[in-house]
């Protein structure tokens, strides 16, 4: 074993920390066999060749979908398993009140025993990969081992992986050190543990996406996030785009949104008729990476290199960006599939098919109650695919921001959109931004879930000291972008949306864009500034004024009750409950009385 380690490592690598680990690991897991991934085409056809063979993946039709393959997990393994990641620090405080600890010797302990001797039989895949544009002063590079083909083939589409990675290593120490096991995918036996004292990750018994490639929400946000509040940097869950205004300025916003509220579709947005001479280019849909840069304004990269996205509700019409991307060198997860081999999943195009075989392989009939497609299936395509990825993707610096928006889904109170005062007022509407239910039976508007920064699960630390550490930033930031909150899902009386959404958020984004330019008006309010009348360009928008005023109004009686509930988030954070954030809560109910 000892000699393959070397033997085909010494042709990528002679880093001897890495050597050691990848030796420990193995001496760990007793794989039969270790492949080191060097990224190369050769390699991608050798190991999808191996996981068609082995019926991890199933080739679609090349004439419908040229290089798609699908592949189904078990179906107890179909998601992020929030209640099974833990922040393993020294002290329980340093994970704070929003996350799960666990110490890391408790944690090292457990799972050292599930990792002993579990790849006897099975292949250990050795994946050097880069968070980030080769060369930037922000990417990282991590290891990750996985006896999954899945996830090698997975990391190569979402990360820069192979030998560049290596070569950006060299013979340093720092990097992340990322080990995976499928093991039987027991719920009762699945942990993903962060360790970022050790910038280390242990995911046990999983193989879905968020919780097996570990450059994602494992290195890119929670180890990424402990890095950025000790190294004076950013690691966040936004989007990044590009808006490109008629005379070809551009203007670059991040945007942050609790998963499955159209990230992927805002980032990708196709402007309406209207807008036609305005074009928007995507940088990232998942994470932003900010740094301030040697103007005094703040930097955004994206860390990864391809999208994982919700398949269901992807159509030509809220995102035909996203259907060109996935038409081809795409492997989808738990999606249906078509009798001529092509995928399918609820709110596609056209008729819904007489037949098809479900997510779990099944046969499955149009009418059937069951759905056909899982509700968290996904596409993992290659950024490269998107028709508007912006030609800054690669570079080393990253785009300069300008605005940055929190977005929530919330069904009442919150106003389509609303810039801040300052930066301590616009942390505050990002710290407070949450996520509401409906109880549709009675019409009662349910409970919101807070989701600071929409980063409730991936804040790799105390969420107090992360509130903090956005209020710190402000001194470091000569230059800031201007900060303002959005809500594409205020509901009328009648329960109905009473904004349309996707490519319509484009007449937001303008007044965004021109608001962090200072070049249109707006109206002052006791929570912030909103558009007065005319300053929304509604031209050729085909719904009633009365709607949108609706979706714009700030009601004060709303307000006073959201104020009022905040007071219990903030209690919750505790003795690190950033204090600005509470004088702001205080300084808008007084505004109110
Ligand atoms: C998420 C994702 O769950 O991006 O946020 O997959
Ligand atoms: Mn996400």
């Amino acid at each position: 074993m000892a000699s393959q380690i070397d033997g085909t490592a010494t042709t990528l690598t002679r880093n001897k920390a890495l050597l050691d680990w990848v030796r420990d690991c193995a001496a760990l897991c007793q794989p039969d066999r270790i492949v080191w991934c060097d990224g190369s085409e050769a390699e991608k056809e050798r190991l999808t060749k191996h996981a068609v063979d082995t019926g991890v993946l199933i080739p679609l039709n090349p004439a419908k979908r040229p290089g798609c393959y699908l592949h189904r997990s078990n179906p107890n393994d179909v998601a992020r398993v929030e209640h099974l990641t833990f922040i393993c620090t020294k002290t329980q405080e340093a994970a704070g009140p929003t996350n799960n600890w666990m110490a890391p010797e408790e944690a090292y302990g457990k799972l050292t025993k599930l990792f002993h001797g579990s790849m006897k039989g099975r292949t250990m895949y050795v994946i050097p990969y880069v968070m980030g544009p080769l060369g930037s002063p922000l990417s990282r590079v991590g290891l990750e081992i996985t006896d999954s083909v899945y996830v090698v083939l997975n990391m190569r589409i979402m990360t820069r992986m192979g030998k560049p990675a290596l070569d950006m290593l060299g013979d340093s120490n720092d990097f992340n050190r990322g080990l995976h096991c499928t093991g039987d995918l027991n719920p009762e036996r699945r942990y993903i543990c962060h360790f970022p004292e050790d910038n280390t990750i242990w995911s046990f018994g999983s193989g879905y996406g968020g919780n097996a490639l570990l450059g994602k929400k494992c290195l890119a946000l929670r180890i990424g996030s402990w890095l950025g509040k000790d190294e004076g940097w950013f690691a966040e869950h936004m989007l990044i785009l590009g808006v490109e205004s008629p005379d070809g300025h551009m203007t670059y916003v991040t945007g942050a949104f609790p998963s499955a509220c159209g990230k992927t579709n805002f980032a990708m947005m196709i402007p309406p008729k209207r807008f036609a001479k305005w074009k928007v280019w995507t940088v990232g849909d998942d994470i932003a990476w900010m740094r301030v840069g040697k103007d005094g304004r703040l930097w955004a990269v994206n860390p990864e290199n391809g999208y994982f996205g919700v398949a269901p509700g992807t159509n030509f019409g809220s995102n035909p960006n996203a259907m060109k991307t996935i038409a081809r060198d795409t492997i989808f997860t738990n999606v249906a599939m078509t009798k001529d081999g092509d995928v399918w999943w609820e709110g596609m195009d056209g008729e819904v098919p007489d037949e098809l075989t479900d997510w779990q392989g099944r046969p499955w009939k149009k009418g059937s109650t069951e759905k056909a497609a899982h509700p968290n299936s996904r596409f993992t395509a290659p950024m490269t695919n998107n028709p508007v990825l912006s030609k800054h993707v690669n570079d080393p610096e990253g785009v300069p921001i300008s605005a940055i928006v929190f977005g929530g889904r919330r069904a009442t109170t919150v106003p389509l959109v609303l810039q801040s005062f300052n930066w301590a007022h616009g942390v505050f509407l990002g710290a407070t931004l949450g996520s509401e239910t409906t109880a549709a039976a009675t019409g009662k508007v349910g409970v919101v879930r807070r989701d600071p920064m929409a980063m409730l699960p991936f804040a790799g630390y105390n969420m107090g000291e992360y509130l903090q550490h956005w209020l710190d930033m402000q001194e470091k930031i000569p230059y800031p972008p201007k900060l303002f909150q959005v809500n594409w899902f205020r509901k009328g009386k009648d329960g109905k949306f009473l904004w349309p959404g996707f490519g319509e958020n484009m007449r937001v984004l303008k007044w965004i864009v021109d608001r962090a330019h200072v070049r249109v008006g707006g109206q002052e309010t006791p929570f912030g500034w909103v558009p007065k009348a005319g300053d929304l360009d509604l031209s050729g928008l085909d719904i009633p004024a009365e709607k949108v005023d609706e979706a714009t109004h700030i009601d004060a009686g709303e307000w006073k009750q959201e104020l009022t509930e905040e007071a219990d988030f903030f209690e919750m954070l505790g003795k690190f409950s950033p204090e600005t954030l509470q004088l702001q809560r205080k300084l808008l109910l007084s505004r109110l009385d």
